[in-house]
């Protein structure tokens, strides 16, 4: 009596397989697939995609056959999952220090890079935490820098940008260069602007009324001159006459503690006539 072969292989497939992806196209991945039969003995697997084959990003089912001599087939499947668990890698810009009133946009202070094995666009992004500094006007910038892939992995790194204030301030003596005796009593008051939010300090920290004679020789005339200082402003009482040089010296401290010093001055002249 012949037997009859009714009985399809037994195909003997790996567990479903997960791989790190080896770059945007996914990766390479083998697996060995056998199948034994009752009659047949060993018999060929077909498996679709076939080991070997570089598999994508995600899962990928793979089907495989075994048929014996008589015609039996059997089927079976395995999974195959490649996946991208690498977070990129980042590159902060430089730590920076900048002056107030300049921009900390990263257009100015530098933004991060970064690359990845599976992605070629990466999503950037940046948050900022202040922190005061020494002074009122300065600050501390720590901006934390994220890469994320499209797998959702991210890193991080952190840039400091220091917004310092070393500028000193500038003065306006909001003086005329001539005055004539008669326009006393005259008052004049400095001012002063600064690089960073906050009115500078003024302070006029002392004067001096001098002439020359013909022959270039300089006269003290502080006792003809009648002057007075109040704060940051200058009270010319009584000019002590023309040809006069009146000058005077202001300070000016912004709120770092950077000063500035100019002297101011007028001239007295004789009015002009009508
Ligand atoms: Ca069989
Ligand atoms: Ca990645
Ligand atoms: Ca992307
Ligand atoms: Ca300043």
């Amino acid at each position: 009596m012949i037997q009859e072969d009714i009985t399809p292989p037994v195909i003997n497939l790996p567990k479903d397989i997960t791989m790190e992806a080896a770059g945007p196209e996914g990766a390479l991945v083998s697996f060995e697939a056998t199948a034994s039969d009752d009659f047949s003995g060993q018999v060929p697997v077909t498996c679709n995609p076939e080991s070997g084959s570089i598999f994508p990003l995600g899962t990928t089912e793979v089907k495989c056959s075994a048929t014996d001599a008589a015609g039996n087939t059997a089927q079976d499947i395995i999974k195959i999952t490649v996946s991208d668990t690498t977070p990129p890698l980042i590159t902060c810009p430089l730590d920076t220090s900048i002056e107030c009133g300049q921009s900390p946009d990263p257009a100015i202070t530098g933004s991060a890079s970064a690359t990845d094995v599976c992605d070629s666009s990466l999503d950037i992004n940046s948050s900022d935490s202040i922190a005061p500094g020494t002074c009122s006007e300065e600050k501390t910038i720590t901006r934390t820098w994220t890469a994320t892939d499209d797998s959702g992995n991210s890193s991080r790194c952190v840039q400091t940008i220091e917004i310092v204030d070393s500028t000193t301030p500038e003065i306006q003596c909001n003086a005329p260069s001539t005055i004539t005796p008669r326009e006393a009593p005259i008052s004049f008051t400095a001012t002063a602007s600064d690089n960073c939010a906050g009115e500078p300090f003024v302070e006029i920290i002392g004067y001096d009324c001098f002439a020359f004679t013909k022959k270039g020789k300089r006269i003290d005339k502080k006792e003809s001159c009648i002057i007075k200082v109040n704060g940051d402003t200058i009270i010319v009482v009584d000019s002590g006459g023309v040809d006069d040089n009146i000058t005077w010296t202001v300070r000016a401290t912004d709120n770092c503690g950077n000063i500035t010093e100019t002297t101011c001055s007028v001239m007295v002249v004789k009015p002009s006539k009508p």
